[in-house]
């Protein structure tokens, strides 16, 4: 885990703290080496401790504060190092950021991916919008892009926020639900807060659970603005795309996953990186001239609203890879402070309100969160510039200021540190005027449009995902007056999505639409229309028994695992399974330890003997068919054909030596050597479009 990368200055810094208790003696905190620590100093052998053990002190002392409070929000998350590097030098027309411009410097980044609403110990995979934080180490300093999941945000004002994450936390009285947001007081909130429409179309959506943190979209949200060498401003909207496309869980699945692998997007991020198939994403922009600003019909500064990429496409800018797992996730991933105002020169912030009050929260949240204004001294935090200034003291300072002054002017540090000439942070002289008020702009209260917008925009099993969703969630809601209130608020989005979530959740469906449809999509909206064609790193179960085809099972195994998807042999009991033809082969895992629910895709090798076995094992039998119901991939050869069968799989089964693929069920009846590459490649080429939608899954139980 611990390779430090020569040419990665974060990397390096990082190693001059970096412990190794390998061949170490135990000692205390001051180094005086201990020789006992299972037993208390006590007067004889059944008598009281004493005070004096000075050892069993300190232990206690500090395990009893260990803890420090967790994030607010976004408690639990899994991060990882990398680097980032831009392709060319075009957006130098645009931002003096170089980190952003001279493709030949690479920039170290750590990345921390969370979910919102959960405390520390929450499960990976609820309804969630999922965080997104990106800190670049540059040579200009720290820059944050403190992002999310979703290109947009449940409210317009950071003033809000309090109020927002009041109602979507566990709700106050016994702390339940946990990690969820289907209960009354989130939906009572939106029911009166129009401007979150928009996002909690995002947040019922397939976007909230993702299949991977490596499968996700990421967006800096709000409209930032680059400023280049001249001091001309430009809005920029970030966008992160992730190289193997973005996919989702079903909601079926995220529950039983939350079960039976709480830590399951925590372990795919580590295990992808320790198998060395690193996580990749492609930095991009949409660019808008300042002159533009009043084109849209929307407001730039409204962080509920985006920029449909058919009106400003998305340009590519470089490409980040996530290749270390940190060493201590304390000490890295709960120890990372973000910033949105950790700036660097050549990116500024615009008057986005949320973003504003966002740029006060942060640093002081870290100062409850981390206990003093010196966390920024923390390894993880440390930039890889250098640090001057007149900043002393504070609690867990360890820095050595040598010099005698800590004040600026002075003369007897000979002026130091001095103020910069060059390359310093100047703000973008924006000229404003204006009263002193306390009021919403009218450019921000267009709710509906885009809410309309990405509903248009769904695929027909987005959309109906999207209306289980709230069906699930606003079914969960007791206060039927809520329910009533957030039919109607849909209403505003769409007449026919107001009616079929009330049919759903006991409300009256609304007579009549409210707003018109106006009717716009944007394809970039679907996540079918991201990359379906990238199988690498797909888990798949490979179901075998005593008597299964040896030869079959390897040459299947090999050909996946050669094109990048990952195999794993589960059977009814772990350590190994005697092969037809003679020999034995080795199992990865026991059925009942894993669920279909934690693989892509599942195949049935050939066998008479093995799939018999199979075919009478209800963990065996519950694998396959919740595999179906999930719109899984299924692969099966020779008389694996049979345990489909046994299972209810209700695809057709063509019982010919030709590879056929029906309903996302890839079969041949060909076995052993004469299994073709061909039944492999067509299976993967399933896995890669990641879900088999046309598959009618309604009557498969779950
Ligand atoms: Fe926030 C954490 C993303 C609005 C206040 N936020 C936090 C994290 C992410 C975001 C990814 C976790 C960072 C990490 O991994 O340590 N937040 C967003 C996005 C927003 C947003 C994309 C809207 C565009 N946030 C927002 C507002 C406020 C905050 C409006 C307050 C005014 N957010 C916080 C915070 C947190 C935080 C309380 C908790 C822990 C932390 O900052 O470091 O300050």
């Amino acid at each position: 885990m611990t390779h430090e990368q020569a040419d990665d200055p974060k990397d390096r810094q990082l190693g001059r703290d970096r412990v190794d208790d390998t061949d170490a003696t135990l000692t205390t905190q001051q180094g005086v080496q201990v020789d006992h620590t299972d037993d208390s100093l006590s007067i004889g052998e059944r008598g009281p401790t004493i005070m004096e053990d000075f050892h069993a002190r300190e232990k206690l002392t500090h395990f009893d504060h260990e803890r420090i409070p967790e994030r607010v929000v976004h408690a639990r998350g899994a991060g990882a190092y990398g680097h980032f590097k831009p392709y060319d030098s075009w957006l130098s027309e645009y931002t003096s950021a170089g980190f952003l411009t001279d493709p030949a410097r690479q920039t170290p980044v750590f990345v921390r991916f969370s979910t919102v609403a959960g405390s520390r110990g929450s499960a990976d995979t609820v309804r969630d919008v999922r965080g997104f934080a990106t800190k670049f180490y540059t040579r200009q300093g720290n820059y944050d892009l403190v992002g999310n999941n979703m290109p947009v945000f449940f409210i317009q004002d950071g003033v809000k926020f309090p109020d927002f994450v009041h109602a979507v936390k566990p709700e106050p009285h016994n702390e339940i639900p946990q990690a969820a947001s289907a209960h009354d007081t989130l939906w009572d909130f939106v029911s009166l807060q129009p401007e979150t429409l928009h996002m909690i179309l995002w947040l019922m959506s397939d976007r909230a659970l993702p299949r991977s943190y490596r499968m996700m979209q990421g967006f800096g949200v709000h409209t930032f603005r680059l400023v280049n060498a001249e001091g001309r401003g430009t809005f920029v909207k970030f966008h992160w795309t992730p190289k193997l496309g973005t996919h989702s869980l079903v909601w079926d699945e995220a529950q039983k996953i939350a079960g039976k692998d709480p830590d399951f997007n925590r372990r795919d991020l580590w295990d992808s990186i320790e198998a060395g198939e690193f996580p990749e994403w492609e930095l991009g922009v949409q660019l808008v001239d300042e002159a533009d600003e009043s084109e849209f019909d929307f407001d730039l500064l409204d962080a509920t609203k985006l920029i449909p990429e058919e009106r400003v496409p998305v340009r590519p800018v470089g490409r980040m890879v996530l290749d270390r797992n940190p060493d201590n996730f304390f000490a890295e991933t709960e120890q990372v402070a973000f910033h949105t105002a950790n700036l660097v020169p050549g990116i500024d912030f615009s008057n986005d309100p949320l973003l504003q009050a966002r740029n006060f929260s942060y640093l002081d949240t870290q100062l409850i969160r981390l206990g003093g204004p010196n966390f920024a001294q923390l390894p993880v935090n440390r930039p890889v510039a250098e640090v001057h200034n007149d900043q002393r003291d504070g609690y867990g300072q360890h820095r050595i200021h040598t010099s005698r002054t800590s004040y600026t002017k002075n003369t007897l540090s000979g002026g130091c540190p001095v103020l910069a000439d060059s390359g310093a942070f100047s703000h973008y002289a924006e000229k404003i005027e204006g009263h002193k008020i306390r009021e919403r702009s009218d450019s921000f209260k267009d709710f509906y449009s885009q809410a309309t917008l990405f509903w248009n925009s769904m695929s027909e099993v987005e959309a109906e995902h999207l209306v289980a969703a709230f069906r699930f969630e606003l079914g969960k809601v007791e206060d039927t007056d809520i329910r009533a209130r957030v039919v109607e608020e849909l209403n505003h989005v769409d007449h026919s999505l107001a009616r079929r979530v009330a049919e759903g959740v006991g409300v009256e469906p609304p007579a009549k639409e409210t707003t018109a449809n106006h009717g716009r999509s944007s394809a970039a909206l679907s996540q079918l229309n991201t990359r379906l064609d990238q199988p690498a790193t797909r888990k798949v179960a490979i179901l075998v028994a005593d008597g299964v085809d040896g030869d079959g099972t390897e040459r299947l195994v090999a050909s996946l695992r050669a094109q990048g998807l990952i195999p794993e042999k589960l059977a009814p009991t772990a350590g190994s399974v005697r092969a037809a033809g003679g020999g034995e082969i080795a199992v990865d895992r026991a059925i009942n330890t894993m669920a279909s629910v934690l693989y892509d895709g599942v195949a049935v090798p050939c066998g008479s003997e093995s799939v018999a076995t199979l075919s009478v094992d209800g963990y065996a039998l519950h694998f396959v068919a919740e595999a179906y119901k999930h719109a899984k991939p299924i692969a099966c050869f020779g008389s694996g054909l049979d345990m489909l069968r046994a299972a209810g799989v209700n695809a057709e089964l063509a019982a010919t030596t030709e590879v056929t693929v029906h309903l996302g069920v890839v079969t041949t009846t060909a076995a052993r050597d004469e299994l073709p590459d061909r039944f492999t490649e067509a299976f993967a080429a399933q896995l890669a479009a990641h879900r088999v939608w046309e598959r009618n899954t309604d009557t498969v139980p779950a």
